[in-house]
């Protein structure tokens, strides 16, 4: 009965208002740039049928980077992250879709890159940690943060696709 009516709710109601609209925060970290994976990285996603809504090649300043990652101030690791993300340009990036935060942590894989699975960019392209090629917010939460802490409002395309019909319902 319960299924029955979960069954009827999810037909008349497809998707929660607004589910594609979802942004995440990516960005190609600067080992990723100086090894020519930005393509590699961006063919990944649009493969997978998100849409890029912003991108741009960024000299980071420590004081941005330090507030990209606040959370882990404390960490015995951070000054040293901050210094691999200040030692070249980021590809930082937005990206658009159904459940795009999650599905890019996927795509992404885990934070080692030893314990990433093959398939994924880390598994695919990287073998340690502190050079782990890519950045994607790991919630809706810091995706809205991380978001207006790299880009400007007007940075944000908001652009017609005539591909989303053939992706979701
Ligand atoms: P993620 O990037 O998968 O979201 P995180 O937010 O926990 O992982 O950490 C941010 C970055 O900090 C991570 O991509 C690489 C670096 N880092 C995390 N743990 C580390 C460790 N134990 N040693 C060195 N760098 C680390
Ligand atoms: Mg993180």
């Amino acid at each position: 009965m319960i299924c029955l009516v979960l069954t009827i709710f999810a037909n008349l109601f497809p998707a929660a208002p607004g589910a594609a609209q979802e942004r995440t925060f990516l960005a190609v970290k600067p080992d990723g740039v100086q090894r020519r994976l930005v393509g590699e990285v961006v063919r990944r996603f649009e493969r997978k049928g998100f849409k890029l809504v912003a991108l741009k090649l960024v000299q980071a300043s420590e004081e941005l980077l330090r507030e990209h990652y606040a959370e882990l101030r404390g960490r015995p690791f951070f000054g040293r992250l901050i210094e691999y993300m200040r030692s070249g340009p980021v590809v930082a990036m937005v990206w658009q879709g159904l459940d795009v935060v999650r599905a890019s942590r996927m795509l992404i894989g885990a934070t080692d890159p030893a314990d990433a699975s093959p398939g994924t960019i880390r598994g695919d392209f990287c073998v340690e940690v502190g050079k782990n090629v890519i950045h994607g917010s790991d919630s809706l939460e810091s995706a809205r943060q991380e978001i207006a802490l790299w880009f400007r409002a007007d940075e944000l395309l908001c652009w017609e696709d005539s591909f989303g019909h053939w992706l979701h319902e």
